[in-house]
């Protein structure tokens, strides 16, 4: 009789040794996004079904149109981070300002940022979407929690971890000790631990960049891209361009085959597009963990400290030695433009 594998929330308990202070409160925490996840991946599931695609009528902060998948990812893990007792205090893309949770007296010692659904271009195509959560400790002791409790730089996360909603539905987390991937096994609703220890593969030959924008990024993006290309000669082998337009979907196929994804300033845009709190620092904690590395072209993106909310970032992020391609093509073209 084969033996049977660990389950996440198992496997979340067994964990815990490794921290000889822990009090079982982020264990809890972690559990519970398990279970919001689970939700959401019910719905996202049955999505053409009921009346659950298209637009929600509403803008987020961003301005960006809320998809009705996005509205109900949003209040399910709300939801279920309210109702736990884990978590003092929410940052989520889809909302303006931070959602304190303890204000009745309850003294959680963290607070969660989130991307509740990332990808939204893709909800209503039946392509991967996921969300992108971080948890960190607050640094305030009152209730309810403040906004220095989310802007603190990505080095500070003590877990971080995403959702694939994709041909099969996995989570993987990192506490800071390596990364785990958790496959859903739809039929009895419980993860196991299917991608035990992942590490970014040393050598990776894929790219991923929203590529029709060539002609907006910068010249040192452009240098990377024909190097990655094989134009510029130096390139013996030429990548393969694989571009979902989900950072998650993205960014977990990388991880697995080896890869960079990369995000990059535009001149509409010279910030980039994606969020620091959501979505780039959680994922740079995840890719460091297994090996990898994530800038924003000059710096580690952990050691970014947040001055906003939502503030944006310029992302490389991926196969260690391929980051650091790129990253000295840009040293080269700021160089010249000096
Ligand atoms: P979202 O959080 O509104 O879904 O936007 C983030 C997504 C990322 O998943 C993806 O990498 C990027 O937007 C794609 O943007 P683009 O369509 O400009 O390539
Ligand atoms: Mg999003």
């Amino acid at each position: 009789m084969s033996v049977r594998q660990i389950v996440l929330d198992e496997f979340i308990i067994q964990k815990e040794k490794d921290f000889p202070y822990a009090t079982g409160e982020l264990s809890a925490l972690l559990r519970d996004i398990g279970v919001a996840a689970k939700i959401v991946n019910r719905e996202v599931n049955r999505a053409g079904l009921g009346d659950i695609l298209g637009q929600h009528g509403s803008d987020n902060v961003q301005g960006e149109a809320q998809q009705k998948l996005d509205v109900l990812a949003n209040n399910t893990f709300i939801n279920s981070l309210k109702t736990s007792g884990m978590c003092a205090g929410i940052a989520s893309e889809e909302d303006e300002d931070i959602i304190c949770i303890d204000e009745d007296g309850h003294k959680s010692h963290y607070v969660v940022t989130m991307d509740p659904l990332d990808g939204s271009s893709n909800i209503d195509v039946n392509v991967s979407i996921g969300t992108i959560f971080s948890i960190y400790r607050r640094l305030s002791t009152k209730c309810p929690c403040t906004h220095e409790d989310f802007l603190q730089p990505g080095r500070q996360q003590v877990a971080a971890g995403y959702v694939i909603y994709g041909s099969s539905t996995m989570l993987v987390y990192t506490t800071g000790k390596g990364v785990n991937g958790f496959t859903l096994d739809p039929t009895i609703g419980e993860f196991y631990l299917s991608h035990p220890d992942i590490k970014i593969p040393a050598k990776g030959s894929i790219y991923s960049i929203n590529q029709g924008s060539y002609t907006k990024f910068p010249k040192g993006v452009q240098a990377y891209l024909d190097y990655c290309l094989g134009i510029d000669g130096t390139n013996p082998k030429p990548y393969s361009l694989r571009y979902i337009g989900s950072m998650v979907a993205d960014l977990h196929r990388n991880l697995i085959k080896g890869g960079i994804f990369i995000y990059p300033s535009t001149d509409d845009a010279p910030k980039g597009k994606l969020r620091l709190l959501y979505e780039c620092n959680p994922m740079a904690f995840i890719v460091e963990q297994a090996g990898g590395k994530a800038t924003d072209g000059k710096r580690n993106i952990l050691d970014l400290k947040p001055e906003k909310l939502h503030e944006r970032t310029p992302i490389f992020i991926g196969n260690t030695e391929m980051v650091e391609k790129a990253e000295a093509l840009l040293a080269q073209y700021d160089q010249a433009t000096v």
